[in-house]
């Protein structure tokens, strides 16, 4: 899964970059002139993941994680920086909200900063739209094809939302209209979690940034989320560890540090859930769709395993840490199910397969 960071000029995107991936990208107030794509990986923290671990000591740990890259900032009008192929294909879009004061930019206004975005968002889909449409009309007079001519009336209805200024991700499509569009990476298709970035004095208001910055009608629409962080105060989170980072976290009210919540709202923003399975080997947290059948679950792991799948052994997290890990105890406990190949994977639960690849 990749997540797409964007966002006006110089709102903190690389910063969060920088603290997302472990990244050391240079950041600075001036422009440098240099529109460069960063990208990186960034783990998702799971505690859960952690304590399975601990328990079963393996020699890897493996946590879910997300491909993130970082554009240069996205001013008005400016949409060129858009079409950058490997930031068009991201899953889902992180946009960071300057809500810290700023000599050269002034005030901070999250509400318009996040219309602005959205609208260069629709016109960079706009122009999309109308780029192919043109081509379709002109193909369709040559020699008409039932094809072109569905895919021309899917557009126009895409047209005609984004006209009205409603974003793709708000389009009730079917999954077959869906498929027919998927190629055109619609951004303003793409599940979008607003990331307020406030100002250091602010923090303490950060969990009502929401309310204070009158977002409520943006957060009650349709996949999206809005979310905040201090970029400043979370880069010295992160050059503390353990004990230290603890006691900060505290003297500032935080329970954990805010990227943390960063990533796990862009999981839910995604509709992702977490199966895990564990051994000596390996623990590792896999991360599918809520949704996903125990056969594509095992997919995830290896396409060898779904093809030649026969049951998953699954329990819950919770039973598995109850008992130390112990399986023997499980499944005298008649706590290990086995499920069949339609059985939906919930989250947290911890899975193995049981396959056969015949020759
Ligand atoms: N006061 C304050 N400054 C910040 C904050 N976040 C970032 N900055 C500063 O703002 C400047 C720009 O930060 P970047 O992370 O480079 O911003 P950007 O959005 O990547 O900028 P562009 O890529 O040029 O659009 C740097 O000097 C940062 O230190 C913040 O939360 N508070
Ligand atoms: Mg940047």
């Amino acid at each position: 899964m990749k997540i797409g960071l964007i966002g006006l000029p110089k709102s903190g995107k690389t910063t969060l970059f920088n603290l997302l991936t472990g990244a050391h990208v240079a950041t600075a107030r001036y422009d440098t002139g240099r529109a460069e794509l960063h990208t990186g990986v960034a783990r998702v923290p799971d505690p859960r993941v952690d304590t399975l671990a601990r328990l079963f000591k393996p020699k890897k740990t493996t946590y879910a994680s997300f491909e993130v890259v970082d554009l240069a900032g996205i001013a008005r009008g400016e949409r060129a920086g858009l079409e950058t192929k490997d930031f068009r294909n991201a899953d889902a879009l992180l946009h960071v909200v300057r809500a810290f004061p700023d000599e050269a930019l002034g005030a901070p206004d999250p509400r318009r900063d996040i219309v602005d975005l959205e609208t260069e968002l629709l016109l960079a889909d706009l122009e999309v739209v109308d780029r192919r449409l043109e081509r379709l009309v002109a193909s369709i007079k040559r020699q008409r094809k039932e094809a072109e001519v569905r895919e021309q009336g899917i557009l126009l209805r895409c047209k005609a939302e984004l006209e009205q200024e409603t974003p793709l991700r708000a389009v009730a499509l079917t999954p077959d209209d869906d498929k027919a569009i998927r190629g055109f990476t619609f951004l303003s298709q793409k599940p979008i979690l607003h990331c307020v970035n406030v100002a250091e004095k602010d923090l303490a208001d950060g969990p009502r940034a929401a309310d204070r910055y009158a977002l409520a009608d943006v957060t009650a629409r349709p996949r999206t989320r809005v979310g905040w962080v201090s970029a400043v105060i979370e880069m010295e989170v992160a050059q503390l560890a353990g004990e230290e980072q603890q006691a900060f976290l505290a003297d500032l009210g935080l329970e954990e540090p805010a990227i943390h919540r960063v990533l796990s709202d862009c999981f839910a923003l995604l509709g992702l859930i977490s199966f895990f399975t564990v051994g000596e080997d390996e623990v590792r947290a896999w991360p599918i769709p809520e949704g996903t059948r125990a056969q594509e679950a095992a997919g995830t792991v290896h396409s060898d395993i779904a093809r030649g799948f026969i049951r998953a052994e699954v329990n819950s997290y919770d039973e598995l840490v109850a008992v130390g890990g112990a399986f023997a105890d499980l499944r005298a406990k008649g706590q290990l199910r086995l499920e069949g190949k339609d059985y939906v994977v919930r989250d947290g639960e911890v899975c193995h397969f049981r396959f056969n690849v015949g020759k």
